[in-house]
């Protein structure tokens, strides 16, 4: 299955048809999670692989055997591709799935489950700097245009996979209400790896000494993922993933989008995201507090 300039729109938002279906998008609101499922959930380009790989070596004590041999998509399968269903039953418990979905296609799905679900964010300025620079070298994605075009989409909630602040506001206004919900952010890993690595094993009650602790941060470290072929997405034939116009592992940094935006669309950001964040009551770690 190509489709690489398909669109499917589902419940208003767009997907990429090269990796979604209608079906394949009914079939995961209806997905029968398990009790013991570890889900891991985050807007593209918010560190849903550096929680993948996280959370395959501390199930596996910092052992990096699988994290080296199993591709991502494999061993935590996006449940929303089309490729998933029959792979999600191939998986040894506890399963690790992940998901790009907003909160409210899920809601049903999760209701009544005690799956384990961790939503992973990023500041929304670095991770329109990601996005933009992923569409130029994924094919499957529509031409990014601009810079302040890109911006434009992102803002008004229009890119594929729908809104940026949708999605946040819709998975974090449930942290007071499922208690099998945990929310990591890209900074924090950034800030202190090894600090992000014991909270998640033990909200994933699988606790891990130090040594264990410290051989998960080495294999999730940036230049590490970097080099490893089961997480860098090198594995993407060429017509898929571009890799001549960029790398998926790209820079890995807190602020980025400092490079990127101008004054008056840092400024414009920050309106945007005031009046849209209104009713938001999570406390954003973005680094450095100059860095917004
Ligand atoms: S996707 O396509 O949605 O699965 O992308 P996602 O994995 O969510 O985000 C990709 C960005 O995460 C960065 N990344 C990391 N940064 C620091 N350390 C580690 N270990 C790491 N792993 C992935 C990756 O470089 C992308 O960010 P940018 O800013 O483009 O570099």
């Amino acid at each position: 299955m190509s489709r690489l300039d398909a669109t499917e729109t589902f419940d208003g938002i767009t997907f990429p048809g090269h990796l979604h279906t209608q079906e394949s998008l009914q079939l995961a609101l209806r997905f029968p999670f398990q009790d013991t499922d570890i889900v891991i959930v985050s807007y593209p380009k918010s560190g849903t692989t550096w929680m993948q790989q996280m959370v395959t070596l501390i199930s596996n004590k910092g052992d990096p055997h699988v994290s080296q041999t199993v591709p991502n998509w494999a061993r935590a399968p996006w449940l929303e591709h089309h490729y998933s269903a029959a792979l999600v039953d191939t998986l040894s418990r506890p399963r690790v799935i992940t998901t790009h979905l907003p909160h409210h296609m899920l809601a049903r799905a999760l209701r009544g489950s005690k799956a384990r679900v961790i939503y992973v964010s990023r500041n929304p300025k670095d991770v329109v700097v990601s996005f933009y620079h992923f569409h130029k070298m994924a094919n499957f994605l529509p031409e990014a245009g601009s810079f302040q075009d890109f911006l434009n989409t992102f803002l008004e909630g229009t890119v594929h996979f729908g809104s940026w602040f949708d999605h946040i506001k819709g998975w974090t206004s449930q942290l007071g209400a499922m208690t099998n919900l945990l929310h990591v952010t890209y900074e924090e890993m950034s800030m202190d790896c090894q600090g992000s690595i014991v909270k998640v094993s033990s909200f994933l009650q699988c606790p891990l000494v130090e040594d264990e602790v410290n051989s998960c941060a080495r294999h999730c470290s940036f230049s590490s993922m970097r080099d490893n072929s089961m997480i860098n997405c090198t594995l993407i034939p060429h017509e898929i993933l571009d890799h001549s116009k960029g790398s998926f592992m790209r820079r890995g940094k807190v602020g980025d989008w400092r490079n990127m935006f101008t004054e008056e669309q840092n400024e414009h950001f920050e309106r945007v995201l005031m009046g849209k964040m209104q009713g938001c009551s999570v406390e954003f770690v973005w680094g450095d507090a100059a860095q917004r």
